[in-house]
């Protein structure tokens, strides 16, 4: 990696809006025409490699619905969390979107490119509870996440679990970056709001995280 720097920003990075308890949030930083083309692109994701709803170690249905893109896709079951380079039926997963990788370019810079996009789906009264992103290899490298769709109450607290934690509203075309100190933080969804936004017909929540695994 060049000079140590898989945290530190492009010359071109878009100016944060908001840190909250170190992450970098990046309000508003997709348009309308943007987030209509990234859930089109989603769209055929989706249709590569269906949504399902993955066993948590613990046996218990997550409420979330979940596929990937790229090289690898995040999966668990009842033996535990980990990444899968096919999807539970069996295919490879189809490649990450060209639109969805410009904002890793965008924010983070082209030196290493993600090798998974986890595309996360809330229908009302999904959730998702307080966890880490510790699945990979190298922590240097930043967890971006992109929310489209419904609002949600997103918590983050520090690395260790059980201590205070804030909460952010996360909208539609808002990025958030888990960068540094906050890349290993604690976080989840404590819930999405219906109705607040009509970018997806039906309603719901779309959250893509960006990855490097290996
Ligand atoms: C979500 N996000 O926004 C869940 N992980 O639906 C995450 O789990 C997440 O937002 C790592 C980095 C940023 C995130
Ligand atoms: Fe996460």
């Amino acid at each position: 990696m060049e000079n140590q720097s898989a945290q530190s920003k492009p010359a071109s990075a878009s100016v944060p809006t908001a840190v909250v308890n170190g992450a970098t949030l990046f309000a508003g930083l997709l348009d309308t025409a943007e987030q209509v083309r990234i859930v089109e692109d989603i769209r055929r994701v989706v249709a590569a490699a269906p949504l399902f709803s993955p066993l948590t170690p613990w046996g218990k249905p997550m409420s979330v619905r979940m596929t990937s893109a790229g090289k690898y896709g995040w999966y668990t079951d009842r033996k535990g969390y980990r990444y899968s380079d096919v999807h539970p039926e069996g295919s490879d997963w189809p490649p990450i979107p060209a639109n969805v990788l410009d904002i890793w370019r965008r924010l983070v810079g082209s030196e290493r490119m993600p090798d998974c996009c986890l595309v996360n789906f809330y229908a009302e009264g999904a959730r998702m509870g307080l966890h880490q992103d510790r699945d990979e290899a190298d922590f240097r490298w930043p967890v971006l996440s992109v929310s489209l769709g419904d609002d949600a109450r997103f918590r983050i607290g520090g690395t260790t679990r059980g201590g205070p934690t804030e909460s952010v509203l996360l909208r539609s075309g808002d990025v958030l970056l888990l960068t540094g100190e906050s890349r290993l933080a604690y976080h989840g969804i404590d819930r999405i709001m219906p109705g607040t936004s009509t970018l997806l017909p039906k309603g719901g929540r779309i959250n893509l995280t960006l990855r490097v695994v290996d």
